[in-house]
């Protein structure tokens, strides 16, 4: 299946519980009022919008009431989808594959889809030309750097390991030296990213950062925060515990494929202002791409 149709698809619940509530509540207003806004707000909170970006919601819709744009309850639905487009349009947007040369840091918590996105991200720069090296930062665990490897197999690309329990920054740091000498374009780094403990965790990204400054002078630096979409409200919650402790760049939102939390993509652009540069729908190579604000609200409506 297509990228784009398994995105309609893993949207279905978050559309049904969005449009089809929402169809069926309009139908029995026969006016733009409170009561209305009321009952509205209840839908979105239960696909995931959240408190914050609800309200902004509905303020914008009773603004367009007071300016006399917004009278008939069949048209609240279309005014909400302009509404959410422009929150989801705000910002930067959509990775870029062509902006090389990059080093790529890719935190976030333990299942949420790190190192299936670093291999997806592997696939997509080869696949636009450039020459990708992946660093297995997760010594956490033997098993998450043979299954980076797995994927650098499948990409057909090299990986830079060391042993479980190693220091991730000098695995960044033989990394970075390989990347130099190769030549390579595209440098992305998996961690462990565990976040029980924050000073660790800081204490780890600092390191690893004085490694990349040092041994990557001038090349642009990007930090991806992955989040699960399944999670709603709590990927919101990880997004704000680890922006205390990294500079993130970056979200990229995992397994939108059957997820009924939507909503959580438009409540990040708007709760964190960090954009969603990139989507995954599926645990196959090719399902992952550049998020893209229209497309996304189309397929949401
Ligand atoms: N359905 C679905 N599963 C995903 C997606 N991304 C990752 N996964 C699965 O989530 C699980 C955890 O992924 P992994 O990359 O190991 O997470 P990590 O611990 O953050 O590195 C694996 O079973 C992946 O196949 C996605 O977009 N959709
Ligand atoms: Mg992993």
């Amino acid at each position: 299946m297509a990228f784009w149709d398994k995105l309609k698809n893993g949207l279905k619940k978050t559309r049904d519980g969005l449009v089809g509530k929402m169809d069926t509540m309009l139908a029995a207003f026969g006016k733009v009022d409170e009561d209305l806004f009321e009952e509205l707000e209840g839908v979105l909170i239960s696909a995931d919008f959240g408190l914050e970006t609800t309200e902004f919601l509905m303020n914008a819709l009773r603004r367009r009431v007071k300016e006399g744009r917004l009278t008939d309850p069949a048209d609240v639905r279309g005014a909400l989808q302009e509404e959410i487009a422009a929150i989801l349009r705000q910002g930067e947007q959509g990775l870029d594959f062509d902006r090389v040369p990059v080093l790529i840091s890719v935190i976030g918590v333990n299942g949420v889809g790190k190192t299936t996105s670093i291999g997806k991200m592997a696939s997509l720069y080869t696949s636009a030309g450039h020459s990708v090296l992946l660093a297995a930062g997760d010594t956490f665990r033997a098993a998450a750097i043979d299954q980076l490897g797995v994927w650098a197999d499948r990409c057909g690309v090299e990986m830079i390991r060391q042993h479980e329990g190693a220091d991730p920054a000098a695995v960044l740091f033989d990394a970075c030296k390989a990347a130099k000498a190769r030549g390579v374009e595209v440098l992305i780094c998996d961690t462990a990213g565990r976040l029980h403990n924050k000073k660790n965790l800081m204490d780890e990204l600092a390191k690893m950062n004085r490694v990349a400054e040092r041994e990557m002078e001038g090349v642009r630096r990007e930090t991806f925060l992955v989040l699960d979409a399944t999670t709603g409200q709590n990927a919101v919650n990880q997004a704000r515990a680890f922006s205390e402790v990294a500079n993130i760049t970056g979200i990229i939102l995992t397994k939108l494929d059957g997820s009924s939390k939507g909503g959580i993509v438009v409540s990040i652009c708007k709760e964190l202002g960090i954009p969603v540069r990139l989507i995954g729908v599926g645990e196959g190579i090719s399902d992952m791409q550049p998020f893209s604000p229209d497309e996304f609200a189309k397929a949401l409506f």
